[in-house]
């Protein structure tokens, strides 16, 4: 296999790579990275920065195989080293931060040419925020569909491969190239595409509907389509976000937004959504940037998503009240119930 540092030497952004976050999608990608490169992590849960330090990262794939790769991991973001790659893996609360640790990290970097901040976060929001931050030529987009989730600490249960797709854009497309290169080489399959905000609202339609469910109902990702009732709403969330994607003017690659996020929800039917992770230990979720965003920009193009501002009213204190279907929230309550009564462990 070619190396894909002798496209921008070792110290291009095929060389060293810091990696913001330390979530299960983190870990997940620091580990693959790590058979090629030097990978530090940064992020600012100390528990789980000392594991990874101490231990390194361990990934549980779904063969059964298991893998414990070595990284540097740091509590103080400030502190990481420059590095020309920074893969932005934190939370979209937490956005606005890490574009600014992302900027040090760059800057720091002893590369002669620029360097990349690459996004492969949920939500809406995150590119146009690093792009004001570390600017436009250094910023770039991607979203997996890799699912994993965190089973302890340092401990990474790796649920389902997918691709992982990059934007190629005019202004980042050559280095994006290098890493799109680089992620092959280690096993992450890649692809490439040319335009970002379609790349990121097919993953839109398809977190607005899974996550914010199976954080209400706490249950694993093929659950929702085992339960007619759950299986309908997330069907109509998916089908509200595709009807604002497409006023917006955007061509989704799928033909019907409820048969996909089913078909996703199969594909990765073992895992805990990121927002279920968040709720059970507590953090902010992204719902604000997911359900919120599908809302707002329904709105300001005159579509109604009952359904999504259902979910967000339900999952964030700030969302603002807005009209919900009162049978969605009879229906939405029952399925609540039921989780308490009988809770469920997987
Ligand atoms: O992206 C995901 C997430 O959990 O955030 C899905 C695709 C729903 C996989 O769990």
């Amino acid at each position: 296999m070619t190396d894909p540092a002798h496209l921008a030497g070792p110290t291009g952004v095929g060389g060293d790579v810091v990696v913001l976050g330390t979530g299960a999608m983190a870990c997940l990608f620091a580990s693959r990275l790590a058979t090629r490169r030097r990978v530090t992590l940064a992020g600012t849960w100390r528990e789980q920065v000392e594991h990874l330090d101490r231990d390194g990262v361990e990934v549980l794939e779904p063969d059964g195989r298991s893998t414990r790769r070595r990284v540097s991991a740091v509590d103080d973001p400030r502190r990481a080293p420059g590095a020309a790659l920074v893969l932005v893996q934190v939370k979209a609360p937490a956005t606005e931060r890490a574009a600014l640790w992302a900027r040090g990290i760059l800057d720091r970097s002893p590369a002669k040419t620029p360097g990349l901040a690459l996004s492969l976060q949920n939500g809406l929001g995150n590119l146009e925020i690093l792009e004001r931050v570390v600017g436009v030529g250094r910023a770039a987009q991607g979203v997996t569909e890799q699912a994993a989730h965190v089973v302890g600490p340092g401990v990474v249960r790796h649920a389902a491969d997918g691709p992982t797709w990059l934007a190629m854009r005019p202004e980042t497309a050559d280095r994006l190239e290098t890493v799109a290169e680089l992620f092959e080489a280690v096993g992450l399959p890649t692809r490439r595409t040319g335009d970002a905000r379609t790349l990121i609202w097919s993953k839109l339609v398809i977190n607005c509907a899974i996550n914010p469910l199976t954080a209400l109902l706490g249950v694993p990702n093929g659950a929702l389509v085992e339960e007619p009732r759950a299986r309908r709403l997330m069907r109509r969330a998916a089908e509200e976000a595709a009807t604002v994607a497409r006023a917006l003017g955007l061509e989704l690659p799928f033909p019907d937004a409820g048969d996909r996020a089913e078909e996703v929800c199969r594909a990765t039917a073992g895992n805990r959504s990121s927002m279920l992770q968040d709720l059970s230990r507590g953090a902010t979720t992204e719902v604000d940037f997911i359900s919120g965003a599908v809302v707002e920009h329904g709105r300001r193009v005159g579509v109604a998503t009952p359904v999504n501002e259902l979910l967000w009213q339900r999952l964030s204190a700030t969302a603002p009240s807005g009209p919900v279907a009162a049978e969605d929230a009879r229906e939405l309550e029952t399925l609540i119930e039921r989780r308490d009564s009988e809770p469920c462990t997987s």
